[in-house]
């Protein structure tokens, strides 16, 4: 005899497998504009409003709407002329491109790059690297090199990487007193939002962002206004240029994209311009000790295997390099929420 039970399709395993089906609605809504026009109207509008304002199919666009109910980023009124769409308070506040909270950056990065070197997941289990090559059809050998292909690609990166830290960023540099660090060095700091949360945090403070020459100028031109007055930049290769002098270095998401060897020769690099009684704090989303969870971290431990050379590491793998690196006193925070903070002293 069978149990009905060994007969059901277990839920869990039907939700895993749609997983793909739910992003990809989510991030199509996104790019089509939907969440944004329906906070530009102020009003629910019908399927047909919507596709007509959107230039899309009255039928694609009827189903994506009606997906999207079902997934509660939108509501429906039914009224006697149809069904009209409104916004639900998750979908402002963090679909809508003009919000403060917004992800709509990091979700179109997901959409059109992040997903395609997804498709490669195999290959990338196989071989042990990313997956630049077969997804794009770029050498891989220098990662950045392969992320940054196109100053349009770097720009996607940049504000993706930005829009996280409206969400976390206070939480991450709350986590422990930064106050004595008044010279602070961002290495890799890219679009800057961390750098502009932690002036802001921290009003004695001023902080450099020191990254690629192409970087910096897009930062520039793209995210930091010139009247920012307590935010420098640095042009520079943390792995071949010198690192300036600082009292605090923020490697934020950073040693994940790199393997233990390449993290502990940056760390010594650090260490080594770094000012007595100074530190370091790292910004990285920590793995449970026996790597059991969290979920968000071991995905984006497989992220780092298809996109970098790293990996997400346990908050033990990080004092270990640190400790390598010349570091001392390490203190672990975990903020509960997606990024946490290790901060170690010279
Ligand atoms: C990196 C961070 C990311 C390099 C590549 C990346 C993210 C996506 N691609 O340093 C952000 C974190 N999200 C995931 C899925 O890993």
């Amino acid at each position: 005899m069978v149990s009905t039970e060994d007969l059901d399709y277990p839920q869990i395993i039907l939700q895993y497998s749609n997983g793909f089906l739910v992003s990809k609605v989510m991030f199509t809504a996104c790019e089509l504009g939907v969440f944004d026009l329906l906070l530009e109207s102020g009003e629910p509008l019908s399927s047909d409003a919507i596709a007509a304002r959107l230039g899309t199919s009255t039928t694609g666009m009827e189903r994506l709407l009606d997906a999207c109910v079902g997934l509660k980023l939108l509501a429906a009124d039914l009224t006697q002329e149809g069904a009209l769409y409104r916004n639900t308070e998750i979908s402002n506040t963090y679909l809508t491109k003009s919000s403060p909270k917004s992800q709509y950056h990091i979700m179109m990065y997901y959409s059109n790059t992040v997903y395609l070197c997804w498709h490669y997941l195999a290959d990338a289990v196989r071989e042990g690297r990313n997956q630049y090559e077969r997804a794009f059809g770029v050498s891989s050998k220098d990662v950045f090199g392969a992320m940054y292909r196109s100053e349009e690609e770097m720009l996607k990166f940049m504000a993706g990487q930005n829009s996280v830290w409206s969400i976390c960023g206070r939480d991450v540099l709350a986590a422990f007193d930064l106050s004595p660090f008044r010279q602070i060095c961002d290495l890799g700091g890219g679009g800057g939002a961390l750098a502009r949360e932690c002036v802001s945090l921290y009003p004695n403070s001023t902080v450099t962002i020191y990254d690629l020459p192409k970087v910096v100028q897009m930062a520039k031109e793209q995210f930091i206004p010139p009247e920012e007055r307590r935010i420098a930049f640095h042009e520079g290769d943390f792995f071949n240029d010198s690192i300036p002098e600082a009292e605090l270095y923020i490697l934020s998401k950073i040693l994940h994209d790199w393997d233990d060897d390449k993290c502990r020769q940056l760390l010594a690099k650090v260490h080594k311009s770094c000012k007595p009684g100074g530190g370091v704090l790292l910004v990285e989303s920590l793995l449970n000790e026996d790597k059991s969870g969290p979920l968000e971290t071991q995905l984006y431990s497989m992220n780092m295997l298809v996109q970098t050379e790293g990996k997400e590491r346990t908050a033990a793998a990080y004092s270990k390099l640190l400790e390598a690196g010349g570091f001392r006193e390490v203190q672990v925070k975990r903020t509960g929420k997606l990024y946490d903070a290790v901060l170690g002293r010279k």
